[in-house]
């Protein structure tokens, strides 16, 4: 099969191009979030129609295993039974008041049962709205504007944010959006991931005006890139020796890496917590949390500020209590790490025996493979990828019914309904894609 007959093949999807002539008319960029537009590996993207456990179905009735689970939310898979019921019940009786409810204490208290260091916790409404509120409060109990933010991670789109970030912004090669004012960003310090002395010169330099690190534990938006040993725990002392809160946004990794997130998983507690994704269960949720001490800032407790009238609303609170409830279940972690260990010794031999040089980092259920030779242990490391294998071996994947993230800076994910002859499936096609591309590399 050459090369364009696999694009031939792969956009063999016509009512997904009919359907993309019109979104592009309708939609900026035909889509409602960036990295959906394939623009990183060119191409249509495919339009999908339903899902349920580890499948996609896309508009032409094809079918495909997904590697993307919405980008995290779906780790008990599609359509899981449990969610819809806690949906369908939810919504038989109407979907948000603008008033409180028991569902929302219900949830605050399981994340806090889950999460001990979150002694309370506000729902917002996406992870943008949990990491630009955490920052907000950051600055309002310390007193202080700056932030340091590590080069590669992605904390949402707010405008403080926007500074070397990954996802999106690395693979659209966004360097710092325009209409983001100088003034904003003025605050907002770099560092690299895993290098204690970029992070002790903004220390030593600004130390007594950095209100909080923002940092993602286990970072997912260059690519999946684990912690070195101690480099929280660096960050946790750095921190509380300057007066300064730390940030863990586990917007990702929250109840993905492990069941209380990278701070169980690796026995170090920020100050504030960010969430998104999985705690929604596939409806749109954020949240942020930490010491009623901290957390008494916020309005109405205190003088910070933030609203928002959809927070907590009836869906979002049934999803995620269903979610929650279902990841507590015995072994649940276990049967997640060996599909994830499955997966990675899979992917690495059919690389290996095809002859093509990839770098993967894996940590739980979440993964990447990175077109290098590695190590990929910050985004320095990962920017050196090669984004045209990754491309080609993204689009022969498609071809044969897998769906990976259509970007090399961004993780896989493996859910609970991923079978082993799913994860077998995806290694021997992943070997004839490795083989195609040794045959153009
Ligand atoms: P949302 O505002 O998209 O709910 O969350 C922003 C966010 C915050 N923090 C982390 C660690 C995140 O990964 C994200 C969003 N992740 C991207 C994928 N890398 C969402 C996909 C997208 O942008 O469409």
């Amino acid at each position: 099969m050459t090369w364009g007959m696999m694009m031939n093949e792969t956009t063999l999807t016509s009512r997904s191009e009919l359907l993309w002539r019109d979104a592009t008319q309708l939609i900026p960029g035909g889509v409602n979030s960036p990295v959906r537009a394939f623009r990183a590996v060119g191409g249509t993207p495919v339009f999908f129609e339903r899902a349920t456990g580890p499948y996609l179905f896309d508009v032409d009735g094809r079918r495909y295993v997904d590697y993307i689970g919405a980008w995290g939310p779906m780790i008990l898979g599609h359509a899981n039974p449990a969610v819809r019921e806690a949906l369908h019940r939810a919504v038989d009786g109407g979907t948000v008041f603008g008033a409180p409810t028991s569902a929302e204490v219900d949830l605050a208290r399981l994340i806090h049962e889950i999460m001990p260091g979150l002694e309370q916790v506000r729902l917002v409404n996406s992870g943008t709205e949990a990491t630009m509120s955490a920052l907000r409060l950051a600055r309002a109990h310390t007193g202080r504007d700056r932030i340091i933010k590590f080069s590669g991670c992605y904390h949402g789109h707010a405008d403080l944010l926007l500074v070397q970030a990954g996802s999106g912004v690395a693979t659209l090669g966004l360097p710092d959006s325009p209409g983001v004012p100088a003034g904003v960003t003025a605050n907002t310090l770099g560092a690299t991931f895993n290098n204690p002395d970029s992070v002790r010169q903004m220390f030593d330099q600004y130390g007594t005006s950095i209100a909080a690190v923002i940092v993602e534990p286990v970072v997912g938006n260059s690519g999946t890139i684990a912690p070195a040993d101690g480099f929280l725990q660096f960050l946790r002392d750095i921190t509380r020796a300057h007066g300064a809160l730390l940030v863990f946004d586990e917007v990702m990794t929250g109840f993905r890496v492990a069941l209380g997130g990278a701070q169980a998983r690796y026995g170090v507690t920020p100050d504030i917590t960010c969430l998104g994704k999985i705690v929604g269960g596939g409806v749109p949720v954020g949240a942020y949390g930490g010491a009623a001490t901290i957390m008494q800032q916020v309005a109405p407790a205190g003088p910070m500020y933030q609203a928002g009238t959809l927070s907590g609303n009836c869906l979002a609170t049934a999803a995620g209590i269903a979610t929650l409830q279902a990841l507590r279940q015995p072994g649940f972690y276990e049967h997640l790490e060996a599909l994830g260990a499955r997966l990675e010794a899979g992917l690495l031999k059919a690389a290996r025996v095809a002859g093509v040089t990839v770098c993967i980092n894996r940590v739980g259920s979440m993964l990447t493979v990175f077109f290098t030779d590695g190590p990929v242990t910050d985004w320095p490391s990962a920017d050196r990828s090669n984004r045209t294998a990754f491309g080609q071996f993204f689009h022969d994947m498609l071809s044969r019914g897998f769906y990976l993230p259509p970007a090399q800076f961004e993780a896989w994910f493996i859910s609970a309904s991923h079978t082993a002859a799913d994860i077998d499936a995806t290694c021997e096609a992943a070997a004839d894609a490795f083989a195609e591309l040794k045959r153009f590399t």
